[in-house]
């Protein structure tokens, strides 16, 4: 396996050595491993990618080391500056990019800078949710089992919507006796069609049950199942807390408020819901499109 490519400058001097080193440095390669020797020393300064390239036709640079930057003309500047030797002045090239060459120092040879006008590679596609809740609506299940922590949570959920832009009235709050009821609540506020994220308060404390387990994982099985099904994003806003001290500490003291959390993820998370529906609708038309071609296609063959 090939590990790196070298373009190796060999200068009989030591001011001619150091004068290549500074000239790179300054171009703002990498310094990478050094050895100083007593029959030779040697220094590496590398950049993000190297290789080989091959070309054939028009438009290639003469020059013994092509290096491509951000900004050609940034470069052309700088190198001016330090008084080296420009032998092709900057100019734009058919290929999209600007371009210089120069003498390298200690007659190194030609080394050519080129910056693309465009970057044309491809970048990879994010898809990520927007922290805006305007005109969005959200539907809040709230447990009243520990309601001195969960109503604490519930206006956190509430500041936390409010603040990303949502309306009062896009607010639906929906009352459940205790986590457990949690699931059935958030899907019928799922299914309900009114709603593009639901939020999913609950707390659940060990100290008060023995089934403080079964509970747990039912809840947040629920919870996720009901995500699936309906396709409605939940945000999971249950505490699950050894004591009510732990659980105060995340309703609005030490550690936040889940609530708060939980409200932000549904609004990144119906933003998102958004963002996928727009892409399958711009497929679901190029798609409609090619099969109307088709079928105007196949209709002309006939006639
Ligand atoms: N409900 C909670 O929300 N938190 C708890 O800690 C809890 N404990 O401890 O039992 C709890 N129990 C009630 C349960 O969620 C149901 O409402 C009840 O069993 C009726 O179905």
């Amino acid at each position: 396996m090939i590990k790196s490519i070298h373009k190796l400058l060999v200068p009989k001097r030591e001011a001619d050595f150091h004068a290549l080193v500074d000239f790179f440095d300054a171009l703002g390669l990498a310094r990478g491993e050094s050895w100083k020797g007593k029959r030779s020393q040697g220094i590496k300064l590398d950049a993000p990618e190297a290789g080989v390239e091959i070309g054939m036709g028009e438009g290639f640079p003469g020059a013994d080391l092509v290096v491509e930057c951000d900004s050609a003309d940034v470069l052309y500047d700088a190198v001016k500056r330090r008084g080296f030797k420009i032998k092709e002045e900057i100019a734009d090239h058919h290929w999209g990019a600007r371009m210089f060459t120069l003498e390298l120092p200690a007659g190194a040879g030609r080394l050519a800078i080129f910056s693309y006008n465009k970057d044309w590679r491809p970048k990879p596609q994010v898809g990520e949710g927007k922290l805006d809740a305007s005109g969005k609506r959200f539907g809040i299940v709230v447990s009243r089992f520990n309601a001195f922590i969960t109503e604490r949570m519930l206006a956190g959920a509430l500041d936390a919507l409010r603040r990303a832009g949502a309306r009062d009235q896009d607010v639906t709050i929906m009352r459940v006796p205790g986590a457990f009821e949690v699931p059935s609540g958030a899907r019928k506020l799922a299914t309900a069609g009114k709603t593009d994220a639901v939020i999913c308060l609950a707390c659940i404390i060990r100290g008060e049950t023995s089934h403080y387990e079964h509970l747990a994982n039912e809840v947040t099985r629920g919870i996720g199942q009901s995500t699936q099904e309906t396709g409605v994003p939940h945000a999971y806003g249950v505490l699950t807390c050894d004591s009510l001290e732990q659980a105060i500490d995340r309703a609005g003291l030490k550690m936040g408020n889940k609530g708060w959390d939980a409200a932000l993820s549904a609004v990144e998370m119906a933003n998102l819901t958004a963002l996928s529906t727009q892409h399958s609708a711009i497929s679901r038309n190029r798609y409609q499109r090619r099969a109307a071609t088709h079928k105007k296609q196949g209709s002309r063959r006939k006639s």
